[in-house]
Order: C-alpha cells, then structure tokens, then sequence
C-alpha cells in the first residue's frame, strides 16, 4: 500500500497522526495514480459520448471498489483508528448535472470502462454546478455550490483550443477525470473550461452578469434561462462545449491514422439530448475547412453521430431562434440553412423541417436528419416517439428508430450504497453478480427461506437506522426508523407529480385528525430541486414544508405521520436514502416520464414501487409480476387521448369528489396560510383548480387507493420480504452495463 509513503511525503506522518482532510488528500493522490496506471484506449473506432452533464457524484469509495482495494483502505484506516465514511464526507460532490439525464451518463461512463469499451466522456467543467439548494422560510433559495478544490479529481491538460463566436474568440483548455471500470481500465472524462472565467461575477445567491461571457461561461450549469440573456447563455456553452469536442475527435482520429474521409470508421459520437446537437454542423464545418467538400462532409457525419432522446415534453425540446445562433455562432448558419435546404428539397411535409415559420431552429430534427441513430430510453418512451411525437420522422427512416432501456451502475447503487445487502448477496449466491447482473436471479431460489427473508428485512432495517442517524447528524431531522419510510426523490417538475403526493398527505392528516390511524407510523420523504424560475415548483416545495411544519407541531398527528423534504437532494443523500426506503413513488402521469432512473436503483435495494404504467416502470411491471408492484392510473394511450380531445378538466374533478375538494381547499386553509406566504399557496391551489396541465386530480382517487393496499400489505412481514426479494432478484436487467453492451451491439459497433 503506496498510502503511508504518500503522507510521508506530504506531510511527514503516520495515519494515525494525520487528520481527515489530510488523509483524503492523500487517498485522492494515490487513487488517481492507479487510476492513470490503468489507462488505455485501443482499438480503432473510439465513442464519444458528448453530454452536457455528468452527474458523476463523489468518486472516492466508488473509485476505490473499482480498482479493488476498498476493503483493504477501509481496514487499514479502521486499523489506525480512521473511518473511511468520514473521510468521504469531506469529499465535495460536483453538482454537474439536473436529474437523470446527468447521473445516466455518470453510469454510462462506468459501464464503458468496466466493459472495456474505447470510449470517453465529453462536457463542460462548470465552477459552481448546479445551485445548492437551502430552505428559508419554508422557501427554496439558491446559491452557488463550489465543487472545486485546489487538489480534486481534476487535472489540468495541455489541450487548449480556439474557439471563435460571433464578434469574439475563446481559449478553451481541457481537465480530465479519469473514470474507473470495475476491475478493468480506465477511461476519461474530458471538461472543458474557459480560462477566463471569472467567479468574482456572482453575487446574491446565484445571479451574476449574463451578457459578460468571457467570465461566465463556465460558472453554473444551465443558469437560469427565462430570460433572453440566459438562453443566449446556453447556446454559447453548448458551442464552447461541441466545438472543443469536435477538436478533440478530429485530433485524436488523425493521430489514430485517420483520413478524415472515413471519420466514421474511428469515431462515433452519441448525442445526449439536443444539447450537444450543434456538434453536427461544426463537425461539417471543421471538415470543410480542411478540405473536404459539403456533400461528402455532410455524409461523414451522418454517418458519425447518433442521438439520444430523453424527453417527449414540447417545453424541454430546444428550439433556438435563428437571431440566437446568428449572433453566437454566425460561422454555423450557413451550414444550418443548407442542412435545412436539403430537407425542404426532399420533403413536403413542414413538421420535418429544420427552420420552422418563426424562424427557430429545431435541434432534435438535425439529429435524426442527420444521424445514423435516434434512440428512446425505456420501452414504452420509444414507442411513443415512433407512434405519435417523432411519428413523422419514424415514417421517413424507420431503420435508425430503437430503444435502448436505461439502466444504472450496480457498482455505486448496490456495492457503494449498500454494503449489508450486497455482502448478503454475496454469501447467498456467491461474487458473480457484480460483473454479471443478471445472476441476481439466482436469489429467487430463497424466495421461500424464511431465514434469509428475515435476513433482508434486518438488513432494511439497519440502513433505515443509518438513514435516521445521519439525517439527524447533517440536517437535524428525527425520523421514526420503525415507521414505514415512503419515498419521492426527483427533480421538481409538475408531470411527476410531487402535488398529489402532497395531496395524499393532507387526505391522511385529515384521516388521522378524526381518529383513523395507521398501523404504522409512515413516513414520507421527498427530495427535490426546482429550477430557478419554475414558479409552480417553487411553490409546491413551499406546500410541503408548510405539511411538514404543521405535522412536526401538531401532537395529535405526528406520531403517525410526518413528512420530510430533504435539503440539497444531490446523489451523496440519494445513497443514503435509496437503501432505506420501503415504498418508492414513480408517480409521473403516464407517457410523461421517458423512463426514470430511481426506480431502478430503489428496486435494487428491495423498495417496492408505486408508480403508473410509464417509463421504465412498464418494464419493471412486466419483470417482477402484479403481485410484487403497485400500479395504478390512467395509462398512457388514455393520457394521451385527453390531450388530443382537451376533455380533462381539473375542475370537474374538483366539484364532483368531496375528498378531493377537501385536500384542495386545504393548501389555502387558514391553518396552512398561517405557516407559508399566501401568493404562493393560492397561485398552487388556483393551477390545481383551473389548469393542472399533468392532471394530478384525474389519479388521485386510484393513487390513494393503491397506495392503502400497499400500506396495508406492508403489515404483512413475511409477505413483504418476498417482495423485497423478488425486486432484488430481477433487477439485473436495469444494470448499465447491459444497456452499454446493446449501445455497443447494435449502434456503436466498437469491437
Ligand atoms: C427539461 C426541461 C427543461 C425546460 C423546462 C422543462 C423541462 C422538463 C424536462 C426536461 C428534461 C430534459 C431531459 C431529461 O432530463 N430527461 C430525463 O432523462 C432521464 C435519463 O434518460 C430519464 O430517466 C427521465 O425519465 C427523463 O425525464
């Protein structure tokens, strides 16, 4: 072990004398040098995979098990009276992504390396992450969250570029991280960064100069883009990013040997979401600067990226104002409008075009124009692009349509995160599982063990111990660890649907109000962040701390119930979280949720769902059996027909069921409108009322409904436990590596 001699040389102790931050210091010095021991990219055709977020967590203990010296580092630490726990709470995590799409590609890359595939990450290496969340007066409130410290997981590269926007050049200069595979090689990470930028620039939580782009352009992932400046903003990030990549790819292929007339052979590039689109018409661009002309440029590329999409909500497919791009980044518009041309020449039909009537570029078209491969992320995602929101697009080329299910790193959601389940695992069917997913299954043997179910709800009831001690530790929540823990942790957003679980809330405090108590204690936990400008959100993150103030302080409630919204939802709180939960809420109105990520993992770790017949949980459904999940809700063909026939009216739902009137009218109660602000209560009730555009009252009856059956199933231990198992056992299937594996089989085609 090289760790002793680290520290000597930097500060001339023994462990025991060192202190934490020291000795992380130390720990992160010696696992970056394995790491980079560990490099090598062979092979001809190399993948990379350009996102515009990678919500990669802290990397210490996963790091460590991958290079298969964690237990060794945790024993000798504990040896010298250190805990490696502890040192990993020192470790900042960078905030460099939303949701799942960020934390998708954080798995994705682990995938890549541990299967050995030739391939690395592209982004951008933003100063503050996204913001950190704090509440205050029951509000959300933003502020910078600073990730990076003078030693991290970042090293500097001599890799500058040049990059030209309108009026002005940038200097971009590549940080790598490198990534580790389990008990593989080491792949990397590449962030490009301004080296101009400037964090003087923020002040007042996260508000900084839009317009000064020399100094911003790195600092906060997506800023707020309701206004003009922000959004502008974004396309000079998104082409800071591209540009920089399309560099890289180009430079790496031709020291590869590459001519650039076969581009295609040495590279593929998957595009995650629209954000990294413009890399089409700067490729096309950077090859026609060197010489090679616009149709066969334009074929090469074609040939070269493939696109992911993630999302069917009209408001989150970008669509930028040709003005934008004329003014960011004029050098790309000549090529859009022939890109576009081409299309117009080919096709009549307008919904295909590239430049709509109002003179907006549509990303998402470029890349299924223009790319060899337009994949959805869960089953029921792809097809609904195929039938009915890409329908147009599936009937001109229906050989680049597939799915490719989502799926998760079992190294982080179950190796890390859960050592008593997986050490249980281990000693049940032996270490095979960690490389080969799918032999979870062999669990299903003990489905009728009595001992080893027992043994799984013991070890439930640790790591719901462990959530209750480090809550109380870092945010000084008590919760009940014999209560049943009902978890919703996601990025705030109206079609998931936090509201009407915050709607079941108020139902059961009435419940319990008049006398009807649960069996068990529940509690119910959310964790989320709302975007910056997303008034809605905002205030139903108000509601629910307002239900969890009332609760905590009413006495004739609160021993049965309580509701919890964590501070700062980021990945570090969602491993604590995920191994405690009994329930997971997966409540996204149908065709809405592309697949959801969380599900997957919460299955891993013996929660069952609640959840409607969308994304992934379709798939979910169809592995574990009607016994072992609870479904409810309209599906997705009804959802969509009351869109296409406008016939929902919240309204309607509103006058016509007592109970639902009742939790409505509660948010403007007086007992509520003591706790929180009015404008914000009554501009929620007012949505709920006369909009609610993601028809939270069309379910509520069907989801309380459930939701009782599952409570009271719960009662059943025994019962419960097999559940737990049977979740366990399937899971396999959601492992990222077999969606990497497919990635590679059927689009990449690396070896
Ligand atoms: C973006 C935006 C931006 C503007 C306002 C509203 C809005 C709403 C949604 C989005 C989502 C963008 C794409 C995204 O993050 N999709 C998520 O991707 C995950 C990984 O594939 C998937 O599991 C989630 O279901 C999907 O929502």
């Amino acid at each position: 072990m090289e760790l002793a001699e680290i520290l000597k040389e930097r500060c001339n102790k023994s462990i025991k004398e060192c202190s934490d931050q020291e000795l992380y210091f130390a720990l992160l010095e010696m696992t970056k040098k394995m790491a980079q021991q560990k490099e090598s990219n062979s092979g001809k055709r190399k993948l990379y995979y350009i996102s515009a977020e990678f919500l990669i967590g802290k990397l210490l203990s996963n790091n460590l098990i991958n290079l298969g010296i964690y237990e060794d580092v945790k024993e000798l630490l504990e040896k010298n009276g250190k805990d490696i726990n502890v040192i990993e709470g020192l470790e900042p995590e960078p905030s460099l992504g939303n949701g799942g799409l960020g934390r998708l590609a954080a798995c994705f890359l682990d995938s890549i390396a541990t299967l050995g595939l030739n391939g690395d990450g592209i982004g951008l290496n933003y100063h503050y992450g996204l913001f950190k969340q704090v509440f205050s007066d029951h509000l959300q409130c933003e502020t910078p969250n600073p990730w990076m410290q003078k030693e991290c997981w970042l090293t500097k590269t001599d890799t500058v570029y040049q990059i030209p926007f309108g009026g002005f050049t940038l200097n971009s200069r590549m940080y790598d991280i490198d990534v580790t595979g389990y008990g593989n090689r080491t792949t990397k990470l590449h962030l490009f960064d301004v080296e101009t930028v400037d964090e003087g620039l923020v002040h007042d939580g996260i508000d900084f100069d839009k317009e000064d782009i020399e100094k911003n352009l790195t600092l906060f992932l997506y800023p707020d883009d309701s206004d003009d400046k922000g959004r502008l903003l974004r396309v000079y990030q998104q082409y800071f990013m591209v540009s920089s990549g399309a560099r890289l790819i180009l430079e790496e292929a031709c020291a590869r040997g590459c001519s650039l007339h076969d581009l295609y052979r040495y590279a593929t590039i998957q595009i995650n979401d629209t954000h990294p689109t413009m890399v089409i018409p700067e490729l096309i661009r950077l090859l026609m600067e060197r010489g090679i002309g616009i149709d066969e440029a334009i074929d090469i590329v074609s040939k070269t990226c493939a696109y992911t999409n993630h999302t069917i909500l009209a408001e989150a497919l970008e669509k930028w104002p040709v003005h934008y791009l004329e003014k960011a980044v004029p050098q790309l518009m000549p090529i859009i409008y022939e890109l576009h041309n081409r299309v117009v020449k080919k096709y009549r039909d307008e919904s295909v075009y590239i430049i709509d009537n109002e003179k907006r570029v549509h990303m998402a078209h470029i890349d299924i124009h223009y790319g060899y491969s337009v994949n959805g992320v869960a089953y029921l995602h792809t097809e609904i692009l195929k039938d009915s929101e890409l329908n147009n697009f599936y009937r001109i080329y229906p050989e680049k349509f597939n799915n490719k299910t989502n799926g998760i790193t079992f190294r982080r959601w179950l190796l890390h995160c859960n050592h008593r389940l997986s050490a249980l695992i281990e000693e049940l069917i032996g270490p095979g599982f960690k490389k080969d997913a799918a032999e979870l299954e062999k669990l299903l043997a003990y489905v009728d063990d009595d001992t080893v179910l027992e043994r799984i709800l013991d070890v439930k009831a640790a790591c719901k111990a462990e959530l209750k001690s480090y809550l109380k530790e870092t945010q000084g929540i008590e919760l009940d660890e014999n209560s049943i823990f009902d978890i919703q942790i996601k990025r705030l957003h109206e079609y998931k649907r936090q509201q009407m679980n915050a709607l079941y809330v108020i139902s059961k405090y009435f419940e319990i109000k008049e006398g009807k108590k649960p069996t068990t204690p529940i509690t119910v936990l959310f964790g989320a962040k709302a975007a910056p400008a997303y008034v809605i959100a905002k205030d139903i993150i108000h509601l629910i701390l307002c239900l969890q103030d009332l609760i905590d302080n009413d006495p004739e409630v609160s021993p049965y119930l309580k509701v919890v919204m964590v501070e700062n939802y980021n990945v570090t709180l969602a491993e604590k979280l995920i191994p405690a939960a009994d329930i997971h809420e997966q409540i996204s109105l149908a065709s809405k949720e592309a697949s959801g990520t969380s599900n997957m993992k919460f299955m891993l770790n013996g929660a069952v769902a609640l959840g409607t017949m969308d994304g992934a949980n379709v798939e979910i459904a169809d592995l574990v059996g009607k016994d072992n999940i609870y479904i409810f809700g309209e599906s997705s063909d009804e959802v969509i027909r009351h869109y296409e026939k406008a016939d929902y009216i919240s309204k309607d739902f509103y006058e016509n069921d007592p109970e639902i009137k009742r939790a409505v009218d509660f948010i403007v109660s007086e007992k509520l409108l003591k706790l929180g602000w009015k404008e914000n209560l009554e501009r929620l009730y007012k949505e709920l009322l006369n909009k609610d555009w993601f028809m939270t009252l069309l379910d509520f009856k069907a989801y309380k409904e459930e939701k009782e059956r599952a409570l009271k199933e719960y009662e059943d231990r025994k019962a419960w436990a097999k559940k737990m198992l049977i979740n366990i056992a399937k899971a396999g299937f959601f492992s990222s590596d077999r969606t990497i594996a497919q990635y590679n089989s059927e689009v990449w085609k690396l070896s």
